[in-house]
């Protein structure tokens, strides 16, 4: 390999300065001016000329007559004349090149061999010999350094082919992983299923007693009330006719609701709003609500809401009745209901296995081992459906890996993930190959996205000679972040420039081995056209 790069090299650096001696010895080969030497036939002095695109045929004489005969300019290569007319420069002893023919003779060197300011009296001095010796110097220098960086480029396809076809075998293994983990869920999703139906039958037995317990419950609650009601009601009606007047309702203290020793119209109103009497139904059905409450409170018995319970703090050492308690108690009834109740049908939507669903106390012992199984089984499917989104996951992540461009020969593979910085004096820049860019102030503050791995964004002869980073955090009042990145050829892969040319647009230069190829140096050769 060594001696196929070195063969290619010394004949790239052969070529070079052999192309210099043939230009300065073709030179001399007669033609008009500011015409190559490859279009030296077309420019025959014993012939007419014809434009190249052409569309016009003219006598030899009119080339470089300073006066623009053809539309593409042809006739007046070695003059100002033609508005797209292109003079050539041979430059020998350096590169030839072609400028627009409106620098003819504008008073300004563009060639280095001086032949664009043929008019002026100075003219221009020919710095060909110096300019070349300084770009062959050049050109041997980056030779050099693309021949030294190249072993480096070697290690670096061969990490790299070795890292994807790891990667390419983890993906397999993980297939197989996959399937196997897809297996066992399927077998613990069964196994749940069955164990949840048991433990939803024994428990059904359990949810109908308590259902009829609470049935009774609410039934004695009720009858108790309707017991107070009427022994309050029978009470005071004085005449035992059924009926509470206002004269018989007068004597009920707790009416009073103004404290101001008598029972009034707004009393009444309050109780049985306008009517003149009560019936004892309705009393036992609307009024007495109204009454209970008020009566645990002279009996010290009721503990009011927190809000107004200044008038009636009780004693410390008391037990309060407490009404909202008593409705508290019921849906806390309710609550412990469900939760005995806990691991049936709806069990997927209980967070973690772990969870106790159940009072292992309330249940007989054949029961409680049934909901602990159940309890066991949905663990073991959460484990097994997280071992198959875990395995997911990675395949998911090595998947996107080799879907990475990585360069034509995987040079670029293993450079993936590594981070450079790169210090100015206000910022901090991070580099993660493949990954994303960040800058984070030196005065503070927290990390700033400057873009995530996008795309290769090179030329269109070597698109591997940038990279672009994009949906960087958005800027104030403008477009979202990006960072372009220029690759050249370094013996280490390390960050040379940090730069923000546009607000929010940043370019970075980084050098690295994977971009040293000898064989995508520019190609020079013998032909004299740019
Ligand atoms: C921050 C930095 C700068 C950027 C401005 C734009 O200060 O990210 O690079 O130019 O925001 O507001």
């Amino acid at each position: 390999m060594f001696t196929y790069f070195s063969w290619i090299n010394n004949l790239y650096v052969c070529l070079f300065i052999i192309c210099s001696f043939v230009i300065c010895a073709q030179s001399d080969v007669p033609r008009p001016r500011g015409v190559p030497l490859s279009k030296a036939p077309l420019y025959a002095a014993n012939k007419d000329f014809t434009c190249f695109d052409g569309t016009l045929t003219i006598p030899f004489a009119f080339v470089n007559d300073d006066y623009c005969d053809c539309f593409d300019g042809s006739d007046e290569p070695g003059t100002a004349a033609c508005l797209n007319g292109v003079f050539y420069c041979t430059n020998a002893g350096h590169r030839p090149q072609n400028i627009p023919s409106s620098r003819v003779n504008d008073g300004v060197c563009d060639c280095c061999d001086g032949t664009d300011e043929y008019a002026t009296q100075e003219g221009c001095p020919n710095i060909c010999e110096e300019l070349g010796k300084e770009a062959r110097y050049e050109a041997q220098r980056i030779a050099e350094l693309h021949k030294a960086g190249n072993s480096y480029r070697l290690e670096l396809i061969e990490k790299g082919n070795k890292k994807r076809s790891e990667m390419g075998e983890q993906l397999a293994q993980l297939e197989k992983d996959k399937a196997e983990a897809e297996k066992i869920k399927l077998e613990k999703e069964t196994l749940k299923n069955e164990l949840e139906a048991k433990e939803n039958d024994v428990l059904k037995v359990y949810r109908e007693a308590e259902e009829l317990e609470r049935q009774k419950k609410a039934e004695e609650e009720k009858e108790q009330m309707i017991k107070e009601a009427t022994e309050f009601f029978n009470k005071y009606d004085k005449d035992n006719d059924g009926i509470l007047t206002k004269e018989e309702m007068m004597e009920i203290s707790l009416f009073d609701r103004g404290n101001d020793g008598e029972v009034d119209e707004d009393d009444f109103k309050y109780f049985i709003n306008d009517n003149d009497t009560v019936d004892k139904e309705t009393f036992v059905s609307t009024t007495w609500s109204m009454v209970k409450p008020l009566q645990m409170m002279q009996q010290n018995t009721f503990k009011a809401p927190a809000d107004d319970d200044d008038e009636h703090e009780p004693e410390p050492d008391d037990e309060p009745y407490d009404i909202s308690k008593e409705v508290a108690n019921e849906d806390t009834e309710t609550e412990d209901e469900n939760a005995d109740v806990g691991p049936h049908e709806d069990a997927e939507e209980l967070d973690e296995a772990d969870e106790e669903p159940v009072q292992k106390s309330t249940y007989d012992e054949e029961t409680q081992k049934l909901i602990d199984e159940a309890s066991e089984a949905r663990r073991q499917y959460t484990d097994a459906e997280r071992t198959v989104r875990e395995i997911e996951a990675n395949m998911r992540n090595i998947q996107d890996n080799l879907e990475k461009d990585y360069g034509l020969q995987q040079e670029y593979a293993t450079l993936d993930g590594q981070c450079l910085e790169f210090e100015d004096k206000e910022y901090v820049y991070k580099l993660c190959l493949f990954q994303k860019v960040t800058q984070k102030s030196k005065n503070g503050g927290g990390e700033v996205g400057l873009g995530n791995w996008g795309e290769w964004a090179g030329t269109d002869n070597n698109k591997y000679s940038a990279m672009k980073y994009t949906n960087g955090v958005s800027c104030w009042n403008g477009p979202q972040r990006t960072t372009t990145v220029a690759i050249q050829c370094g013996l280490e892969t390390k960050l040379l420039s940090v730069s923000e040319p546009y607000r929010c647009e940043y370019k970075m230069e980084m050098s690295t081995p994977a971009a040293c190829d000898e064989l995508s140096l520019p190609q020079h050769s013998s032909h004299d056209e740019l």
